[in-house]
């Protein structure tokens, strides 16, 4: 089998769907709760039809993991088993962007040089339930990971909206590498609500509710050049981040699905390491067709009323975060469609679409297919009908309804080192008439004109926990991004809306951060200054867990902390920019705690 890259054939393999867990209790005792055991185990797989099966990590032995699927309010207690073997599997490279053709366009090596610290990688791992409300003994803290034979005992209530979660490897440091051997999968709670709509399948309708989990990989290869069917994680020196050339569609490279000619619910998540989709809907000539979806729902669950899409309007999903979708292939019947991606990578919100379906392999879009759906001619009857508003229970909040104890900013800053783009922070600025000891100060020049002064309160993981919200309170939370790419912002425990994204002046954002004091200074020069309104799309006005913050914004958000205290994390969910210090901690603990510390109203 002397396999390439471009001979690998789209649409090979029949989209899997991964087997899906329904937690049981052990006894119908009212204080027994559900429990799991998964296994965290190697297991081999074929990507594609093409190609030999290889090795990689799994929950359970499948890739993605079990879907696991919970009534709102039923409590779980999972034990995740860690039984893996031996090193990551695959081979790592760092590879010198080039002026030519990316070298992630390529697969194997590409003249890169192993990256010598990851090959030799061992199991050593912790799960994370993204989305969820939980406990903060049980939300998978980075450092808490379990060696084989090892295991993470925890507990999830499930007391949140319907909503499509999912659970992946959250190891400190390593994180991007677990997620990329195999380790991930879905987690999907239903409530009322989402039943008296209409949206829950009957078991035997369940075919028509799909789960798509879109990664992008790139394929190892045999010293003569040809696919050996492993996976490898290349990363360039300009980038820093993995963009695969393939995409993987719940395990299988570019699968197709045969499909009625009715309605479908489809339940996307990006599980990639980097890469933003623009998932664009074409026909066999090229023509984008997607106007036949609405969006219903987002990370968090379902949306006040349902998102409209232009033809020529793709659906954007950077890392983490998710779409419910309703597709109608009603007047598709005998045609093929498919799903191709037209974001660039790396992604920075204003970059032009590529053309849907067309190759640009400047952009690390060599191969844009994502999936292909055979319409089937059979005649059919679809009694379903959307509804023109959905969550009864959804509200929108806006900065001046929403009263909140705390805004709080965040600056995303990156650097290099030794040449390579390598270094990626959080800031955390406190706000104060009197900086700490002669700290340069930074200065932001607000919508109203007024000015903020600002000193550098942290900026590594390993830094001063600086933040401890009071529980039961609201807070504002704004980041602010000075480097040239976008970043998905994840804040663990809560729940959130975007309020607003307002573009400020970053053009001389390099004098602004000094990577060697970690300080953000703007003294003798002019502020970071408002500049105009920025855009919140209509399916970002959900309830989120996950907001894309592009270049020069800042994009404010509001939560509540509810219901658990304890130490959580937010972070960048590029997971290269989270391995590399794109993460901080915060704390969050009951308002009298809070007054016993010393800590009521002087927290900035
Ligand atoms: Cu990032």
């Amino acid at each position: 089998m002397d396999i390439t890259l471009d001979t690998l054939q789209p649409f090979q393999d029949t989209l899997p769907t991964p087997p899906v867990l329904r937690p049981k209790k052990t006894d119908d005792n009212e204080d027994c709760v559900n429990v799991l055991q998964i296994c965290l185990r190697n297991v081999k797989v074929k990507l594609h039809a093409q190609l030999p099966e290889t090795g990689l990590w799994s929950y359970q032995g499948s890739i993605p993991g079990p879907t696991i699927e919970v009534n709102r309010g039923e409590k779980v207690r999972v034990d995740w088993i860690n039984h893996l073997q031996g090193h990551v599997p695959y081979r790592a490279f760092i590879a010198t962007t080039g002026s030519a053709e990316p070298p992630q366009n390529d697969a194997g090596p590409s003249g890169g040089v192993p990256q010598p610290n990851l090959d030799s990688v061992t199991p050593w791992t912790v799960v994370h339930l993204h989305g969820a409300k939980t406990e903060a003994d049980s939300d998978g803290w980075p450092e808490n990971a379990a060696f084989p034979n090892q295991s993470q005992l925890v507990q999830y209530t499930n007391n949140q909206n319907s909503a499509m979660l999912w659970y992946h490897d959250h190891a400190m440091a390593t994180t991007r590498l677990n997620v990329y051997a195999g380790l991930s999968g879905l987690w999907i709670i239903r409530d009322a609500e989402e039943r008296a709509l209409g949206l829950v399948p009957k078991s035997d309708e369940a075919e028509f509710e799909i789960p798509l989990v879109i990664q992008d990989r790139n394929l190892d290869t045999e010293a003569n050049g040809k696919l050996n069917g492993a996976l490898v994680y290349k990363v360039e020196t300009d980038v820093m981040e993995f963009f695969g050339p393939v995409t993987l569609v719940n395990g299988k490279i570019w699968p197709f699905k045969e499909v009625e000619a009715r309605q479908y619910r489809l339940r996307v998540l990006n599980a990639s390491n980097a890469r933003v989709y623009r998932l664009v809907l074409i026909d066999d000539n090229g023509t984008p067709c997607n106007s036949m979806i609405k969006q219903i729902g987002t990370d968090q669950g379902l949306l006040g009323a349902p998102v409209s899409f232009a033809n020529d309007e793709g659906i954007i999903l950077a890392p983490a975060e998710r779409a419910d979708l309703i597709i109608n292939f009603a007047n598709f019947k005998g045609k093929n469609l498919r799903w191709v991606n037209t974001a660039t990578a790396p992604y920075n919100g204003n970059d032009p679409p590529v053309v849907p379906g067309v190759s640009d392999a400047m952009n690390r879009l060599k191969y844009p297919n994502v999936m292909q759906f055979r319409v089937s001619n059979k005649p059919v009857t679809d009694k379903f009908t959307l509804p023109a508003s959905l969550a009864k229970s959804y509200t929108r909040i806006t900065h001046d309804n929403f009263q909140h104890k705390q805004h709080r900013l965040i600056a995303l800053v990156e650097d290099t080192i030794n040449n390579m783009l390598f270094l990626n922070e959080l800031i955390e600025l406190g706000l104060g008439k009197n900086p700490p000891l002669n700290q340069p100060v930074f200065e932001l020049k607000n919508k109203d004109g007024t000015l903020s002064r600002y000193y550098t309160g942290a900026h590594l993981f390993p830094d001063m926990i600086n933040w401890f919200a009071e529980s039961g309170s609201n807070e504002v939370w704004r980041f602010l991004n000075l480097t040239g790419d976008t970043h998905p912002i994840h804040i663990h425990l809560v729940k959130f809306q975007a309020l607003s994204r307002q573009v400020f002046d970053v053009t001389d954002t390099s004098t602004h951060y000094d990577p060697l004091s970690g300080y953000l200074d703007t003294v003798g020069k002019p502020p970071v200054s408002y500049v105009a309104d920025g855009t919140l799309d209509a399916n970002e006005r959900g309830w989120k867990d996950n907001i894309r913050v592009n270049p020069g914004e800042i994009v404010s958000v509001g939560m509540n902390f509810a219901e658990y205290t304890g130490r959580y994390v937010y972070h960048c969910h590029i997971l290269e920019h989270e391995d590399a210090g794109m993460m901080r901690p915060f704390v969050v603990l009951p308002a009298n705690i809070l007054m016993f510390m010393g800590m009521d109203g002087m927290h900035m």
